[in-house]
């Protein structure tokens, strides 16, 4: 007779394959023996240790999807479950985890030439190196095509000008991949280096999310890169726009591993917590929202690993990944919010972690697209018109 698993209500580690479970389990183990407990200092602190770079590289997890250069080769999947595991234990860590592979390494790989490869690869992939990417402006965030930064040609250099802000490792990255219109408009990718002349970075300060995570601007005064930096193989916002594809891909798995973390808290709460002489879990309101927090996580991380599979046979489109991005970042942030409510005043001290994923998941909710722009982008795809000007 099937039995009923209410922690895995569809049967999904039925599905994955025997190296799937064995790194998730490996991940796992590393997330809560090590990251978890780290959590709530650097949070409360303000702080992103870049010593954990080394530890993901070590484990084999960066760059996971990529062959070759040093990169673990594995699938999609297994990059979907490790941003799962990271983000239960804080989304800064699974932060690191998407720029570093998805945003950095998979546009070296991807878009670079075999020179690129063989420099900066192997050190991204163990975490030696630790690199950036920098699209959004301060006065293009979800319009990046209206982009300021430009690239003008200098004989055999690109000379770099402009700010871009909001980028995640910006203030301790050593690499860095930039996207620049050059004077014909055309966008175009370029890898920097830490120490090019002209190149300044900057931290933002005050942040309520993502507070292990380090997070800041980064201004281009005439930044001297040879031609030899370009990503030559790609034109256009299809640049920025296939590296995003897989960094919100893993986000839709990362945002479910922050709700399931406070699901699972939740529930203990409520066993635990007695009100009126009894379990807050005999009430009818609290297991409705145990119910939803199931439902929905269930729903989102079978649907995951669906596109995760798609990936794999190369057949996942843009619109398949803002339909799971927007859908998992925002009930992420539902469920979150209704686990810090269930906690009562407890949910609003860091003792608990359920205040920190939910102001983390604000952050998740908005960058890689906003919750909005990606419903635009799915609005735009069954009605053939553009919502967005
Ligand atoms: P649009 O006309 O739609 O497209 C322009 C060109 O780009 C191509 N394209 C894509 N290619 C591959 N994948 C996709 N997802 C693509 N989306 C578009 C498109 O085919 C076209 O190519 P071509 O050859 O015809 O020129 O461009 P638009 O300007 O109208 O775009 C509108 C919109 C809203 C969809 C887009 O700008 C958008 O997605 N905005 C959101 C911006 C965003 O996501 N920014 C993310 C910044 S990075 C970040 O947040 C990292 S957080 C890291 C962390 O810490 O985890
Ligand atoms: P805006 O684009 O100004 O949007 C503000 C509001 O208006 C949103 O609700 C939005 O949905 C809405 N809106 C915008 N346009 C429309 C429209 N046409 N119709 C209806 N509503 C609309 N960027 C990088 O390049 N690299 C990084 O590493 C990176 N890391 C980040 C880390 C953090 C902690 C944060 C917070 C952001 C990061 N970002 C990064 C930037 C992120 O991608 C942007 O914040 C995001 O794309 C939104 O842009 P914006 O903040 O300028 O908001």
């Amino acid at each position: 007779k099937p039995s009923f698993n209410w922690a895995d209500p569809l049967g999904l580690e039925g599905q994955l394959t025997e190296d799937e479970r064995a790194v998730r389990d490996a991940v796992r183990s590393y997330a809560q023996g090590q990251l978890a407990p780290r959590a709530t200092m650097a949070f409360r602190e303000g702080r992103f240790d870049p010593g954990i770079y080394p530890e993901m590289g070590e484990l084999g997890m960066l760059g996971t999807t990529l062959q070759g250069y040093g990169c673990p080769g594995l699938s999609h999947v297994t990059y979907g479950l490790t941003a799962f595991e990271l983000e239960a234990a804080d989304a800064g860590y699974r932060s690191a985890l998407s720029v570093q592979s998805s945003l950095v390494m998979y546009p070296i790989h991807t878009y670079g030439n075999e020179a690129q490869r063989e420099q900066y690869l192997p050190r991204l992939a163990s975490g030696e190196l630790i690199g950036a990417f920098g699209l959004t402006e301060p006065d293009h965030g979800s319009d990046p095509g209206g982009m300021t930064t430009r690239a003008r040609r200098d004989g055999d250099d690109w000379l770099l000008s402009g700010t871009k802000t909001w980028i995640t490792n910006a203030p301790i990255a050593g690499v860095f991949v930039i996207w620049a219109k050059d004077d014909d408009g055309v966008i175009r990718g370029f890898v920097l280096e830490r120490d090019m002349p002209g190149l300044e970075t900057s931290t933002i300060e005050g942040k309520f999310s993502m507070r292990a995570s380090a997070t800041g601007m980064m201004h281009m005064d005439g930044v001297r890169v040879p031609d030899s930096q370009r990503l030559a193989g790609v034109e256009g916002l299809k640049g920025p726009f296939g590296c995003l594809n897989k960094a919100r891909y893993g986000i839709s798995w990362g945002a479910m591993g922050a709700a399931t973390a406070c699901w699972h808290a939740a529930r203990e709460y409520v066993l635990e917590r007695k009100q009126f002489g009894r379990p807050l879990a005999a009430n009818q309101l609290i297991q409705k929202k145990l119910a939803d927090m199931q439902t929905e996580i269930a729903l989102s991380l079978n649907a995951s690993l669906q596109l995760g599979r798609l990936f794999d046979a190369g057949r996942a489109t843009p619109e398949m990944v803002s339909l799971m991005k927007r859908n998992a970042t925002g009930k992420a942030l539902d469920i979150a919010r209704a686990a810090r409510d269930m906690h009562g005043g407890n949910g609003i001290v860091d003792e608990y972690a359920v205040i920190r994923h939910m102001l983390n998941l604000e952050t998740v909710n908005t960058y890689e697209g906003t919750h909005d722009i990606h419903a635009l982008i799915l609005g735009r795809s069954q009605t053939g018109i553009q919502a967005f000007f």
